[in-house]
Parts: C-alpha cells; structure tokens; sequence
C-alpha cells in the first residue's frame, strides 16, 4: 500500500518512509499480511461460542446454521452484543476507578483532591442530596456512594445516573421498549450470558439489548467517569497548544501518556513539572509531556498538553527515537508498542493489572501511592533520556496551533458573553436562522482499514462549509487538530458565511478578538456524555426532544468495540450515527436492516447510517440536518 493511502497526515507519511527504511512494521504492514481478512468474520457469520464449533454458515447456500442450528441472523446479533457488552464493560469500569478514587479522596486515603466543588455541589444536588452546609469530603462521600450504586445491585433497580439526568421522554420511551437498564454490571453479565449456546436465538430480542448496553455505556460508563472526572480534576476550559509529532522536544526529556484514565496521567503531569530540575540535572532542557489517544485529550483538556498523536500514530511517535519513556493504562494500546520502541529508543511501561505487554516494564499504578509511582516513572525517564542515542533521533518539523476545552460549561459561559441572562438564546436563534444549520458530533478512531485520518477531516471540512457546526471528542478530535481544524484560522478558510457569522460574534464577545474554532473539542471518548448533555440541555429549551434535534453524530474511522457500544447509545439518544465503515454484520440481512432502518429509527428515532465516502456522507448528514429542520418548522 502506498505511504498516500496510508496517512493524510505529514508527519505520519515521514514517519512511515522511517520505519520502511528501517524495516520495522507498523499497523498496516500487519494488516497487509491479514489480507485478504476472512469473509466469515467480517460479514459477522462465523461462531466460537461452544466448542462444537468453530461454525461458519456460507452466506451463498449450505450449511445455513451452526452445529447447534443457529442461524446467521442469530449468529450476527449474538457476536454484536457481546462486542457491545466488551465496549460498555471498559467505559463502566473505566468510571468505576474514577468513582473509586473519588471515594478514597473522601476518605482522605489518597492524595487526590477536589478541584471542583461547584461541579460536586452541582451533581449532589440533581441526585437529590442536601448539599448546604456540607462539608466537601462528605458530599464527595455521599455522591461516590451514589455512584457506586450504578454498578452492582439486587431486584429491577435502575441507574441512578440516568434516572437523574435522561431526559423524562427518553426514559418513558426506553421503559416501553423494555430496554431500560437495571444495574450496569448486571445488564454487562446478563448480555454474556444471554449470548452463550443455548440463550437467545432471536435477532430482534438480541438487537434490543445492544439497545440497552448502549444506555448503560452513556450513562453507567461516559457520564459516570466525565462526572466524576472534572470534580476531581477540574471542568475543561479553552486552552490553547499544538499538535502532532513536532511538538516532541529533541533536548527535552519526552514522557508520552497513552491510555484513557486521567488518574494515573494527571500524576504524571503533575510530577514531570515538579521535577523538570532533575531533568536539567540529566543534561536535557527540561521534562516535555505529550498525549496519545484519550488519556492525551484529559490532560489536553485541563492542563494544556499537547498531543502528540492519535491511535494510529503511536508506534510513529515511537518511530523518532526521541520518546523516553511511554506510560500506558488501560486500552487502545497496540501491543506492538513494546516491540517499535525495542526498534528505535524509549521504555514502554504499563501501569495496571488488566495490561500487562511482553516487552514492557510495569510499575503497578495504585491511587494510594500514586504520587510515589508517578515520581518513579518521571525519573525512569530521565534515566532512559541518558541512553537516548541523538544520532537517531528524527522528529517531524510538523505541528499546528489547537484551541480545546470546549466542556458544556465553556460554551455556555462563551455564549453567556453574548446573553448573559440567556447563555443558550444565541445558539438557538443561529440555529432557527439557519446561520447554522445544525450540528454534528464527530467521534471516534482511526481504524487502519482507512486512510488515517482522511474520513475526518474531508468529511468534516464538507460540514463546516455547509454552515454545520461541529463537535469532536476522542482520536476525531485529535485528527482535525492536526488538519488545523480547531484553530480559528479554520473558520475563516473552511466555514461557511452563517457558521463564520456566527463564530466570529461569540469569540468576540468573549474577548478572543476572533472567531472560536469550527470545530470544538469537547474531550476524550467518555467525554461524549457532554455531547449528550448539551443536545439534551438544548431539547429541554427549544421543548422538544432530543430526537427532533437538527443534529447528527459521526465515527468516520470506527475501530474499537467502545465506539460501537458509543455508536448504539446515540442511536439509543435517538441520534442519526453515520459509520465510515460497517461493523460485523452484513452477515444478517435482518440485523444490519433493522440497524439502518425505518424501524429502529421509529421506535428510537435513531439509527445507523453506513457511508464510506467522505463527501457523500457529509451529504447525508446535511440532507438528515435539514429534515429535521423542516420537520421543526425552520
Ligand atoms: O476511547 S477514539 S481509538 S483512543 S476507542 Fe481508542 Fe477509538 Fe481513539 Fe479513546 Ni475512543
Ligand atoms: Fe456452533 Fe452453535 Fe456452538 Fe456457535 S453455539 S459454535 S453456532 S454450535
């Protein structure tokens, strides 16, 4: 494959020239030697769920059912929900360490604190306790005891997260579907069990529930964690820095963060600062932290770090010989770290018992002693700066400017700039003028089945162009950021005349002597609860539902099993969710049918929307935004 269909990004196509010449494979020359992938898996019709098989059923003729006389139909639902249940279990149990830390920073057990305590008042009280008067530490207390609640639990109790923030109509509409969650440990067992031989043989029941593991992600797993997060670490504000592989520092010590939890990050961080002498001390100008993937826009978010690259540039960043060292939590972390880094120069050290890589150091990472083992590993970096050898280092002289930050809370203290008395006002009258014409959240991967980062950034600039305004969380985020998309120099070339209108207006009013960007970052993939927060937030105003919304969502470049389980719970929102390539199931006329169609959209109003060209799928988007519209009357 050529460097061109690889990567639309400079720094990655130099990188790629790099590890050919040194003969040292990355992600695509491994799928090179997948290919041609096995038409059973990708079309969803092979099953290893009992050991009568492994069965396949030929989509052409004989045999139709597996061993057990399971059907396609059944096969492809049962394989999607136990994805789904694989994507939800990591966001619920990525909020599960963020209530967790919460708790024992209320038991004054770890050195965490609250950074936001309006944020914990906020949330206290919309979960209905008496927040006057309170010490924090007993709010924190009580609020994590409620957190708790979500995961595990007796009887049809339900999620107090959802109770407390869907809204009424979502909630009544998902009771009458028989798809509102109970606990979400119990709904992640149940979806496992309901998928093992012998269970459930029925498509449409087992489409149902990837409904249901969908709700649960959105609110159990994205909402929990960004909740807990930002009382713990601060809600997001505009920060400005760069992106992309220049900004690793050739006489700096480079540490990057890869992973999702900000919990061990925010550490690092924390102690590359405090010790940037030592790194003197070692013969470097200073400690540089740089992020990868979503651990990468946390610390974006609320410290200004830059990132350095998306998912699949994280053996690239390793590729220029000057990483340091790479700390790792939990997921969309290649295992091929290990083996690039041997290559070229840095250690890879992973942090927690459920990743663990042959090749790396691990350091086990607890919140008790999280301040020791962050020092740890800042100073094993230094230690393996020294060993850094300079003749090999090769940094791409590629980076551009980003603004990010854009937390619920941001936007609406911008607008306020604008009303002060009315924050949303602005928006929603942009929105009936058709100065906007609607909104699109992008989200999501890369997946090294598509040109990195091209879905993204074709699609999104065909978007903005057509006056829609655009969110973006995740590697999404990370990709436009690297095409100059989130810098405000970007409204100027790419919006159209009403979106550039408006833009310009707000970012004036709120001092930034230009427009904002037209493209707002909102976070990392649990951060997509804020997307959901603001759609909902903006329903609640115009007294609509957010089904009726002139609004779409988008994962171009869909890689991981969360961004499916993220996928379902938009459509569950009642959310169009356009995918740049589809998941496994074309195996089963009923289900990528029922997906895609009429129906789910008349029971949910959401659905997916399949498109792997980038211009025809900003097309599709658009022709949704503005039936939406009509149906509004705008
Ligand atoms: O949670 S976007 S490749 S890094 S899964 Fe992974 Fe996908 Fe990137 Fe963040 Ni989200
Ligand atoms: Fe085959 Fe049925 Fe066993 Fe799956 S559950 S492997 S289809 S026999």
């Amino acid at each position: 494959m050529p460097i061109e269909n690889k990567t639309i990004d400079r720094a990655a196509r130099e990188m790629l020239r790099r590890t050919a010449d040194d003969g040292v494979k990355t992600v695509w020359d491994r799928l090179e030697e997948q290919e041609p992938q096995c038409g059973f898996g990708t079309l969803g019709i092979c099953c290893r769920n009992c050991l009568q098989g492994p069965c396949r059923i030929n989509p052409f003729g004989q045999p139709d059912r597996g061993v057990c006389g399971a059907t396609a139909d059944t096969i492809v639902a049962r394989n999607l929900l136990r994805s789904l249940a694989g994507g939800t279990a990591a966001h619920v149990d990525h909020a599960y360490e963020a209530v967790e830390a919460l708790h024992k920073l209320s038991e004054g057990n770890v050195n965490y604190e609250i950074k936001d305590e309006a944020k914990l008042k906020e949330i206290a009280s919309k979960l209905g306790l008496e927040t006057e008067n309170k010490d924090m530490g007993e709010l924190a207390k009580e609020v994590a005891a409620k957190a708790f609640e979500n995961f595990g639990g007796h009887g049809s109790e339900g999620l107090g997260w959802l109770e407390a923030w869907a809204p009424k109509e979502r909630i009544d509409t998902w009771a009458e579907l028989g798809i509102l969650p109970r606990k979400a440990d119990r709904e992640i067992r149940e979806a496992m069990h309901q998928t093992t031989m012998g269970m459930d043989a029925d498509p449409v029941n087992l489409l149902l529930s990837c409904l249901k593991q969908g709700i649960v992600d959105g609110f159990a797993g994205l909402k929990l964690a960004t909740d807990m997060q930002d009382i713990i670490f601060g809600t997001p504000k505009p920060v400005q820095t760069e992106t992309n592989l220049g900004v690793l520092k050739e006489d700096h010590v480079n540490i990057i963060v890869h992973g999702h939890v900000p919990l061990l990050s925010e550490k690092v961080v924390e102690w590359a600062r405090k010790l940037n002498n030592e790194a003197k001390d070692a013969g470097a100008a200073g400690i540089n932290v740089a992020g990868i993937c979503c651990t990468g826009n946390e610390v974006l978010m609320r410290q200004g770090i830059p990132p350095a690259t998306n998912f699949l540039g994280q053996e690239l960043a390793l590729a220029t010989g000057a990483v340091d060292l790479m700390v790792v939590d939990v997921q969309c972390i290649m295992p091929s770290v290990a083996t690039v880094a041997g290559c070229y120069h840095g250690e890879i050290v992973t942090t927690m018992p459920i990743t663990k890589i042959p090749g790396a150091e691990h350091v086990p990472f607890t919140l008790e002693e999280a301040d020791e083992q962050a020092q740890k590993i800042v100073r094993r970096a230094l230690e393996s700066y020294q060993k850094r050898n300079m003749d090999k280092v090769y940094i791409p002289d590629e980076k551009v400017s980003i603004v990010a930050g854009f937390s619920v809370e941001a936007i609406v203290a911008a607008l306020s700039k604008v009303d002060a008395a009315d924050p949303l006002k602005p928006l929603v009258e942009s929105i009936k003028s058709g100065d906007i014409l609607g909104a699109v959240g992008t989200v999501g991967c890369n997946n090294a089945k598509i040109t990195q980062d091209s879905m993204h950034v074709e699609m999104v600039k065909e978007l903005i162009a057509n006056n829609v305004l655009v969110v973006a969380t995740g590697c999404s985020a990370h990709a436009l950021g690297k095409a100059g998309l989130l810098h405000p120099d970007a409204t100027v070339k790419f919006a159209g005349e009403g979106l550039k209108k408006v833009l310009t207006a707000v970012g004036e009013a709120a001092g930034l002597g230009g427009p904002l960007p037209p493209v707002l970052h909102m976070g990392s993939c649990v951060d997509n609860s804020r997307i959901g927060d603001l759609l909902t937030a903006l329903a609640a105003y115009l007294g609509v539902n957010v089904k009726d919304l002139p609004v779409a969502a988008s994962a171009p470049e869909p890689q991981h099993e969360k961004a499916l389980s993220i996928g379902i719970w938009a459509v569950a929102m009642g959310v169009l969710t356009h995918l740049g390539l589809p998941p496994h199931v074309l195996g089963s006329a009923v289900v990528a049918e029922t997906l895609t169609g009429e129906k789910i959209e008349s029971l949910v109003g959401g659905k997916f929307y399949v498109e792997s060209d980038p211009i025809a799928a900003a097309g599709g988007l658009i022709a949704h935004i503005k039936s939406k519209r009509k149906a509004l009357g705008i």
